[in-house]
């Protein structure tokens, strides 16, 4: 049986619209995410359910800057001090050839601080996003102390946060907090796998300069998929960080028979590095029924590849980002961990 963490707080960012083709609409990533994965645990039995840590700040700030931990907590605020009745989304940033200096007025920060608009935030974005950053922190610790899997419920995701960014529905990294806490408590190398849809942008550039955490993404390629402007192939790592980066795009209509190839490529150099705890970021909108993605994933193709992840023998972390086809995200997520666990 898997053991969850998970908490009720993640209801506490729910904004009502997103910037979507033109249009505000209802938000793909919502708390019905959560309760579809939390339904389909119970049924398939995996039921103990353990509340998040609270993380400490100086494990935070080995994560994110100081002054993006700032703007996080204070922006809502700011932003109702500022007179506006909407939620907080940016309308405009430093560009090619202009100042990358932080404003002082709470429109320019949300422009200096977002990768991109489509997410909101509203009252209770920060109490949501550190408490799934807890989640992972707290998932993490089990693992550290022995488990050999355990699995973070955390909404909101994290994977698309680096040290001072957020979008992409992400606030804080909460699988870049996990494997630095890894470290923290003793392990030496750490391999964060991304099987998200997306690129893990903010992940990958968290670790670039470092050989301490190897990065590995399968995703839509960038020059037909969000987050556009990073997770090509060529994106190897810099400095002492080179050779710790693989990035695996792929094509519109990808199904899983060349997905599992990119995969299993991912597993050997998962394997070769020889890391005392794997992260895994969770996403199923690879899923083929997907709205915002474009991979042909089916509900059974995500057993085998839990089944993979478990042939490298590695203590391991799941930790949920995306997915969007909310009725079969539970089955989907569960599917993952069950062919992890043998548990089918
Ligand atoms: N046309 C995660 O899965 N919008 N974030 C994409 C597609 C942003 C996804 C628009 C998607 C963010 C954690
Ligand atoms: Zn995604």
């Amino acid at each position: 049986m898997f053991k969850t963490v998970c908490t009720e707080e993640h209801r506490h960012h729910f904004p009502k619209g997103e910037l979507y083709g033109g249009e505000m609409v209802r938000p793909f990533e919502c708390p019905e995410r959560w309760d579809y994965i939390k339904t389909a645990l119970i049924n398939s039995n995996h039921k103990e359910f353990l509340e998040p840590v609270a993380v400490e700040h100086k494990h935070l700030a080995q994560i994110h800057s100081e002054d993006f931990l700032d703007f996080l907590q204070s922006a809502w605020q700011e932003w109702q001090d500022a007179g506006f009745s909407g939620e907080a989304l940016p309308s405009v940033f430093p560009n090619r050839r202009m100042q990358q200096r932080r404003p002082e007025f709470i429109d320019g920060k949300l422009g200096y601080y977002a990768m991109a608009v489509e997410t909101a935030m509203t009252a209770g974005t920060w109490q949501a996003a550190l408490s799934s950053a807890g989640c992972a922190v707290g998932a993490q610790q089990l693992v550290s102390s022995g488990e050999r899997e355990v699995f973070a419920l955390c909404r909101p995701p994290g994977h698309h946060a680096a040290s001072d960014l957020y979008g992409g529905y992400c606030f804080l990294n909460n699988a870049a907090l996990a494997a630095q806490g890894f470290l923290n408590d003793g392990a030496s190398r750490v391999a964060i796998l991304d099987v998200d849809f997306h690129h893990g942008n903010g992940t990958q550039d968290i670790f670039y300069h470092r050989n301490d955490v190897l990065f590995l993404s399968l995703h839509g390629d960038p020059k037909d998929a969000f987050p556009h402007f990073l997770g090509y192939q060529d994106e190897t790592g810099v400095g002492e960080g080179e050779g710790y980066n693989f990035n695996y795009p792929m094509p519109p209509g990808t199904g899983f028979a060349v997905w599992r190839e990119a995969l299993s490529a991912a597993c050997d150099e998962v394997a070769k590095f020889s890391p005392d705890a794997l992260v895994i970021s969770l996403g199923v909108d690879t899923f083929e029924n997907d709205p915002i993605s474009f991979f042909k994933l089916k509900s059974d193709d995500f057993v085998t590849c839990g089944q993979q992840i478990a042939d490298l023998g590695i203590p391991t972390l799941f930790v949920m980002e995306g997915g969007y086809a909310v009725e079969e995200i539970g089955t989907n997520t569960v599917n993952v961990l069950n062919g992890f666990g043998d548990y089918q």
